[in-house]
């Protein structure tokens, strides 16, 4: 099986192999991960990057000796290891004055010193050299209709992030914004609950080309959504900046399983998108493959580096065996017959308006519909091929 090095740009959250499994109904079923431990083992495992929230590196309200102590060892293990930081973020959702949201507080002083919070993680993530900062608003939102008013919700979100934008360009730094959306839980509805709703959203910033997404798998599939059509579209609007690999079985609570551990198929195809759905057939996406998973509450601390290993090695063998559906004769003729690159054709032709399409007997006075109509697609052909690599039975 594949090996994973730094040229596949694998990266952890702190938070992700640094989790103790507390959940809202148990206790914690694994000791504390030291920081400085989680850089050499990922190192090992032959990761590349690692990403944070402020309170997962330092202590929420730590002083200024703390501060620095805790990130002069971590940076340490930076330059031993030679991981990287590709992305920070910051934790507006673990303290209860967050607990009515940072940014989209009803508060106003919750507002203003969650603005504050952030601006302080953005100089971090400059120092650090990461190019993205992710924002995820896991507590902007409401349980109640009545007390939330979404549009003034709406109105200080873009606020915060125009203001956020402001700030970099001012200070030079070389970074944008990703939003990662989520349709519930903490929040009983959070804002900016889909990949849709984002887009449209940063369509309306002061400063739309710095801020784009970062889309997780198990929160679109817990909206009941195809995250493999959401990055697409991400893809499509120049906004995939980044993103969050996972598993999720269903809508229900966010589960955060190992990379494939959820619905395989939909993994595969996302996979042969990042890698080979760009122009000519190389990859669509050159960012962190960044897992964004929860080790099991059954495992122990072995088992956290068993399940971070896992992640990477579904993602290589996904890939490999993409690269084998893309290979295959038989593949090539079944796209062919599906009809599938034929979409990329312009409905017009070119130069042709409507007066020319409203010329052509073809296209309706003397077009065969019932012809068409009985003619089959294929796609339950194609999509057995696909099945069949993926369980490597070709
Ligand atoms: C929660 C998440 C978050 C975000 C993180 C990155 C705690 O469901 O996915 O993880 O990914 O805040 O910004
Ligand atoms: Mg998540
Ligand atoms: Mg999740
Ligand atoms: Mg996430």
């Amino acid at each position: 099986a594949p090996h994973p090095t730094p040229a596949d740009k694998f990266s952890f959250g702190l938070w992700t192999v640094g989790w103790q499994a507390r959940d809202p109904f148990g206790d914690a079923t694994r000791p504390e991960l030291d920081a400085v431990e989680a850089v050499h083992r990922l190192a090992e495992l032959g990761a590349y990057g690692i990403t944070f929230h402020d309170d997962d590196l330092i202590p929420f309200g730590a002083d200024a000796a703390t501060r620095d102590a805790r990130l002069s060892r971590f940076r340490r293990a930076l330059d031993e290891t030679g991981l990287v930081v590709p992305m920070v973020t910051t934790n507006l959702f673990t303290h209860p004055v967050f607990k009515d949201g940072g940014l989209t507080s009803n508060d106003r002083d919750v507002r203003r010193y969650a603005l504050r919070k952030v601006l302080r993680n953005v100089d971090l993530a400059a120092e650090l050299g990461a190019r993205t900062f992710v924002m995820w608003g896991g507590r902007e939102g409401a349980e109640y209709d009545v007390a939330k008013d979404v549009r003034a919700a709406l109105d200080r979100y873009r606020e915060a992030v125009d203001l956020l934008c402001q700030y970099t360009v001012d200070q030079g730094y070389d970074l944008r914004f990703a939003i990662e959306p989520k349709p519930n839980e903490p929040r009983g509805d959070i804002l900016l609950p889909t990949v849709g709703h984002a887009l449209a959203f940063i369509a309306t910033l002061a400063r739309p080309e710095l801020v784009g997404l970062n889309p997780e798998v198990g929160h679109e599939q817990m909206a009941g959504l195809n995250v493999t059509h959401g990055i697409a579209q991400a893809l499509w609007q120049g906004k995939l900046f980044h993103l969050d690999l996972n598993g999720q079985r269903g809508i229900k609570y966010d589960q955060d399983l190992v990379f494939g551990h959820g619905d395989l198929l939909n993994a595969f195809a996302l996979v042969d998108l990042l890698e080979n759905g760009g122009p000519g057939g190389a990859p669509a996406y050159d960012g962190p493959r960044h897992f964004d998973y929860k080790p099991s509450r059954t495992e122990d601390s072995a088992g956290v580096w068993v399940s971070a290993g896992a992640n990477m090695r579904t993602y290589l063998l996904l890939k490999e065996r993409a690269a084998a559906f893309r290979a295959d004769p038989e593949v090539i003729e079944a796209l062919a017959a599906s009809r599938v690159g034929e979409l990329a054709t312009p409905t017009l032709a070119p130069g042709e308006s409507h007066a020319g399409l409203l010329a052509d007997r073809s296209a309706f006075e003397e077009y065969d519909v019932g012809a068409a109509a009985t003619r089959g697609f294929n796609f339950v052909r194609l999509n057995q091929l696909a099945v069949e690599h993926l369980l490597g039975a070709r």
